[in-house]
């Protein structure tokens, strides 16, 4: 069996969704997602100008070997970049492998360990009372896990994932729009002396069930997360997610030896090699890889398995940027995995989005459950993206306030 061409298609609804098509001598193809977040164009021209003539001809079903062909011979290994790129290619191999077994992907991993997946939203707000709103709106949809984002009083801008006005917290989507990164202003005294009784507040409000998440988002320094940490343990959160800047694999030592919150950290990833320190020393307790950022689900897979041997559960990334091919691998994974623990769903449900990607995946009362389809799931229809182009995009930054740069 051969790869006879492949194709990479940018964009998407409101998304520049990278999809990469990999046809085959036996009719068979495989699609695969690259969208790497603002930063599209690079993993579609790795896939066009290096990966993909190297691709034609090589057999789809040695994924595996295909996977460390990429890998080693780079030379220049790791980066999000190449990564994305070697996921969607590794994505789209799994789907053609799943295709020519007639088997959805989970059953190729092991089967399932599990019928439907918890997921949960994202609720926010521009103050307390608005984020109470939104979160009420999602518990009534039937989530049973939030993440919970609240704007600081006399915080200089609207702080991360924060509307600027009240009202918008129940679809609130961070704007990427625009080349130049709009500025956001942070205190991280002010963010510590008022989130824990905010968080307390919800968990007052809603009870005890209610799985409550939050992201600090890369802003602490190792101390100041230790003590943050510890002065939102009687909020008893599902997780507290990436409190320090996620490379520093050393910053959560202290932190654990002064809160016993729950840490969850790995969307940046997009290696083995940039947690299993962190997993080995069991310094978290769930990893939030994303399954085209770390380089597709033959890695990705690694990694989960390393994190069960440590009591560390998966909590893949699913921000609003991810195609539903990522979406679709992880739900796979998500089925399979012995050590899973939730799963990040930003609505990719649009009609637009729908008619772009149809699959029979499905979101119902807080949980996902993933279809029978073979291979990943998911079709593409080449004459819906006839209508998308790419759309230049940045994440904000973010400066302390007195104009140091800081992490957004
Ligand atoms: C966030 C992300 O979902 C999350 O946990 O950290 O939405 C993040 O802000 C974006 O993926 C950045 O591109
Ligand atoms: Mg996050």
């Amino acid at each position: 069996m051969k790869i006879t061409d492949a194709k990479v298609f940018v964009g998407g609804p409101g998304k520049n969704y990278v999809t990469l098509k990999i046809m085959t001598d036996q009719g068979v193809y495989g699609l695969g997602d690259a969208t790497l977040n603002n930063r599209e164009t690079l993993p579609a021209a790795y896939l066009q100008d290096y990966l993909i003539p190297n691709l034609i001809g090589m057999d789809p079903r040695n994924s595996e070997d295909i996977w460390q062909f990429f890998y080693r011979g780079a030379y220049f290994r790791r980066g999000p970049i190449a990564m994305a790129a070697f996921g969607a290619i590794d994505m789209a191999l799994w789907d053609i492998k799943g295709k020519l077994a007639n088997m959805p992907l989970y059953q190729l991993f092991g089967g399932k360990s599990r019928d439907g997946a918890m997921v949960y939203a994202h609720a926010t707000g521009a103050d307390l009372e608005d984020l109470m709103d939104s979160i009420a709106h999602y518990v009534a949809l039937g989530y049973k896990a939030v993440r919970v984002q609240c704007g600081i009083p006399g915080m200089p801008t609207a702080s991360y994932a924060v509307p600027e006005i009240r009202g918008e917290g129940k679809h609130y989507i961070s704007d990427f729009t625009g080349i130049r990164p709009k500025v956001e202003v942070w205190d991280s005294a002010r963010y510590m002396r008022y989130m824990p009784d905010a968080l307390m507040n919800i968990r007052e409000k809603f009870g005890p069930d209610l799985h409550i998440l939050h992201d600090v988002h890369h802003r602490l320094t190792p101390r100041e997360a230790a003590q943050f940490a510890k002065a939102v343990e009687p909020a008893n959160l599902f997780w507290l997610e990436d409190p320090t800047p996620a490379e520093d694999q050393s910053a959560l030592e202290l932190l654990r030896q002064h809160s016993s919150v729950p840490i969850a950290i790995g969307e940046v990833f997009n290696s083995i090699y940039d947690c299993n320190r962190l997993i080995e020393k069991e310094l978290i307790d769930y990893i939030r890889v994303a399954v085209t950022y770390a380089g597709g689900i033959t890695p990705v897979k690694r990694i989960v398995d390393l994190a069960g041997l440590h009591n560390i559960r998966t909590g893949f990334h699913g921000a609003p940027s991810h195609s539903p091919l990522c979406m679709a691998a992880q739900a796979h994974l998500n089925a399979w995995a012995p050590n899973f623990g939730i799963q990040e769903y930003l609505v990719l449900g649009t009609p637009a989005c729908d008619a772009l990607f149809p699959s029979r995946h499905r979101m119902e009362n807080g949980m996902v459950y993933v279809s029978d389809a073979p291979g990943l799931g998911v079709e593409f229809d080449e004459s819906e993206a006839a209508q998308y182009s790419y759309t230049p995009g940045s994440h904000p930054i973010v400066r302390l306030e007195d104009g140091t740069m800081w992490n957004y």
